[in-house]
């Protein structure tokens, strides 16, 4: 399975500015239960470390920028996320950081459940026993 799959949002803007449009099941490979968002973010800070076990979330960044580091325990990648366009399908079993937070950056996530800190693998060892 692909570790990076890229979500393409079109821009629905005109002349007055930008409009993107996110519809559950749709634009995206799951339903969504919950939304949240990360911001205010502090200079040097990282988040993330740990992976899911069943929960599906797309991450987008809608103000500024980030790195997001994915690691499905065979290898990993960093995708930079810079565009309100463009997200990022993270899957479960899939360890992730975000580091690198511009000033204004607002990350946006997107997820197919509620939330539930059982779900949550957030010892590297144990997810790489896991895989
Ligand atoms: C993820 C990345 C991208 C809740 O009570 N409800 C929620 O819906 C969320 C998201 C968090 N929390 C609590 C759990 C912690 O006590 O808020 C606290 C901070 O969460 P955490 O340290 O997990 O934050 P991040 O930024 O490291 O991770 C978050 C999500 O938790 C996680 O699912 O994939 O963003």
């Amino acid at each position: 399975m692909n570790l990076v799959t890229m979500i393409e949002l079109p821009n629905l803007g005109d002349d007055r500015g930008g409009l993107a449009v996110i519809e559950s099941g749709l634009s995206i490979p799951f339903d969504i239960k919950r939304t949240y968002y990360i911001y205010d973010t502090k200079e040097g800070v990282s988040r993330g470390y740990h992976a899911h076990r069943a929960l599906k979330q797309a991450v987008f960044c809608i103000s500024g920028s980030c790195d997001i580091l994915l690691d499905d325990g065979l290898g990993e990648k960093i995708v930079r996320l810079k565009s309100p366009l463009e997200g990022v399908f993270v899957r479960p079993f899939v360890w992730h950081e975000m580091h690198n937070f511009s000033d204004n950056c607002v990350l946006l996530v997107l997820a197919s459940d509620y939330y539930d800190e059982s779900d949550y693998i957030r010892n590297y060892e144990e997810f790489k026993g896991l895989i």
